[in-house]
């Protein structure tokens, strides 16, 4: 079976699936492309104009989170919990987390107003989070999971902005999400599922965005 990545190296939702690849040992090519000026043959074979997308052979499996899936499935290691209930709990939080990513997004790019917004809405579901979240290493236990990959390019654009931004997102209040935030950033399957030096562009496109975000930047 030939994997082919078809990937943006800022995107978030293409990190997961690089983590996940990569979590199962599985061979793949990345071809990068910009889905803001696609190429033709782009266009032609994805159905939503978004990456990732993942060439299975001749076949295409596009939406990060039924990639996953798939990965999940041709994959050595079952990454979901066993547990048909907790399985569907897990997958339940990974649709809630796209929510997150919506509001990341306000976040970076908004005026002050949106920036607010944004703001508000996200500590809500921190919040929610950290009353769901237990004491354990990730979601699960001390297995990394679906559940924690999905996750995890949220954690790693929070900690930039963080850094880059003076706490201005700061989760430390948060004790169970900011333990969690740096069990999953410290993996080396994480750490390795972006082109180095990608933390310099987001701090370029934090800039670049010119919403209320960029007048937080402290370099
Ligand atoms: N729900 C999609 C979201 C993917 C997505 O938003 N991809 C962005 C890049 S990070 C994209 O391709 N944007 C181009 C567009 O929407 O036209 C998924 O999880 O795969």
């Amino acid at each position: 079976m030939k994997l082919e990545l078809i990937s943006f190296k800022l995107c978030p939702f293409a990190q997961r699936t690089v983590i996940l690849l990569n979590a199962q040992k599985l061979d793949f090519e990345t071809t990068y492309i910009n889905p803001m000026d696609p190429p033709d043959w782009f266009k032609e074979i994805s159905p939503t104009g978004q990456v990732p997308l993942l060439k299975v052979d001749d076949k295409i499996v596009f939406e990060s989170s039924v990639i996953g899936e798939f990965v999940n499935d041709i994959g050595a290691l079952d990454l979901h919990p066993k547990d048909v209930v907790k399985k569907a709990n897990n997958r339940s939080w990974i649709a809630f987390y796209g929510t997150m990513f919506d509001d990341l997004f306000n976040l970076v790019t908004g005026d002050e107003e949106k920036f607010n917004t944004a703001k508000i809405n996200l500590f809500e579901k921190f919040a929610k989070l950290e009353a769901i979240k237990n004491q354990e290493k990730f979601f699960n236990g001390n297995e990394f999971n679906m559940i924690d990959a999905a996750i995890a390019p949220f954690f790693m654009r929070l900690a930039w902005i963080n850094e880059f931004c003076d706490n201005a997102l700061s989760i430390t209040k948060f004790k169970h999400l900011s333990a969690w935030s740096e069990a999953v950033l410290a993996l080396d399957v994480v750490k390795n599922s972006v082109v180095d030096g990608l933390d310099d562009v987001y701090y370029s496109n934090i800039e670049a965005r010119e919403g209320y975000l960029s007048t937080l930047l402290i370099e």
